[in-house]
């Protein structure tokens, strides 16, 4: 596919209600939606860094820049040709996966619908819904937070995940177990303890928790091999690990049980697919994240989600969970059995509405093929 352009949009949107992690509080999120033209044909994809460096080092900011200055002018008027000859041509950048995996995902859609397949057709997924639950952020108290996970569950979700942090971890979580006794429940860290807080998060160990996800540093394996060892409850694994490589090491030293997949952090969906199945084959359980996603990255996520070891519910809630208005003209809807509907139309199977897109957008930048 020759590219013809791509055009990048810096987006900030209010989200319906704040989202508090252990590092830090959105009310608005910002992220950068890629659009790139090939052949006559335009696909989308989004790049889910914040505006903030507090889930990892990305922010909207180094999207821009390295797509601007790095990533567009190896692509410009050259032929890609599918997700592998995109790895291989950015190869040479070193990290930055939440930029580049927002270029792959536009190119899926445009190779969605240059062969008239959807997302879910070419990664080969066998499920037409996806089980999923909710995220739910730090509340202002642990009343409030068992008041929301009512909400959630009135609504349909059958599985919740709370965010925690130091002083709102335990007592957090016996709280919510203790009115949800049945509830597929599990805690979200974001890094935010290190080894010697083992004894804190032990009665976690007693709530009957799906998983424990992400409790150390963002860049450890080996610790967490050390705390696993010491939980019954799996650890899972979500900033950690950054490739398939890294997938390969936590396999190897036992540093968890589960690993929560998000293309955007591993640099693509062509990653996502290969963490799968490298997980697949040692059958390690895995299931999909989230980033706030618009409804460009939650299509994508629904899609990898079809995949047959996407074996626990995904963090992929319905739209109006996130945002009162989104940039898709499609929007997302929890059905009664907790599942979503996976898109059959070509690529993502999302179209914008481009009105929301303009009034979203903070900055537009493109860059169009000379010759
Ligand atoms: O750690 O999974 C995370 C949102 C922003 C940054 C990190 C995370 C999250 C979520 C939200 O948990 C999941 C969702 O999109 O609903
Ligand atoms: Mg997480």
């Amino acid at each position: 596919m020759k590219i013809d352009s791509i055009t990048l949009y810096h987006l900030s949107m209010p989200l319906v209600s704040p989202f508090e992690t252990s590092f830090g509080r959105e009310t608005d999120r910002e992220c950068v939606l890629v659009e790139i033209r090939s052949e006559g044909l335009t696909g989308y994809g989004e790049c889910v860094a914040t505006r903030d460096p507090g889930y990892n080092y990305e922010t909207t900011g180094t999207v821009i820049h390295i797509l601007k200055d790095f990533v567009t002018p190896l692509m410009l008027g050259r032929d890609v040709k599918d997700a592998a000859d995109f790895q291989s041509l950015v190869s040479g950048i070193r990290g930055h996966y939440l930029a580049k995996a927002g270029v792959e995902m536009a190119l899926w859609d445009l190779l969605g619908k240059r062969a008239g397949k959807s997302l879910r057709e070419l990664l080969g997924g066998v499920r037409e819904k996806v089980e999923v639950g909710v995220s739910i952020g730090i509340q202002e108290s642990t009343q409030g937070l068992v008041r929301s996970v009512a909400g959630y569950v009135n609504q349909g979700y059958a599985r919740v995940k709370i965010k925690i942090k130091p002083g709102r971890d335990v007592e957090d979580a016996s709280a919510v177990r203790r009115e949800f006794s049945n509830l597929r429940l599990q805690v979200d860290a974001n890094s935010a303890y290190s080894l010697d807080d083992a004894q804190i998060l032990k009665p976690l160990d007693k709530l009957n928790l799906l998983l424990i996800e992400q409790p150390l540093f963002e860049d450890d394996i080996w610790d967490h091999h050390k705390l696993q060892e010491q939980f019954e409850t799996p650890i899972c694994l979500d900033e950690s690990i950054v490739s398939p490589r890294h997938a390969r090491y936590a396999i190897e030293m036992n540093a968890c049980r589960v690993i929560n997949i998000k293309a955007g952090r591993l640099g693509g969906l062509s990653q996502a697919v290969m963490v799968h199945d490298l997980c697949l084959a040692v059958s390690m359980p895995v299931w999909c994240g989230g980033m706030l996603e618009t409804g460009i990255g939650r299509a994508s996520n629904v899609a990898l989600a079809t995949l047959p070891n996407f074996i626990l519910p995904g963090d992929i809630s319905a739209s109006d969970r996130y945002y009162a208005r989104d940039i898709t003209n499609e929007r997302f809807m929890l059905n009664s059995d907790s599942t979503i509907d996976v898109p059959r139309g070509v690529g993502l199977g999302m179209t914008i509405d481009e009105d929301a897109l303009k009034s979203f957008s903070l900055n537009k930048l493109s860059f169009v093929a000379t010759s």
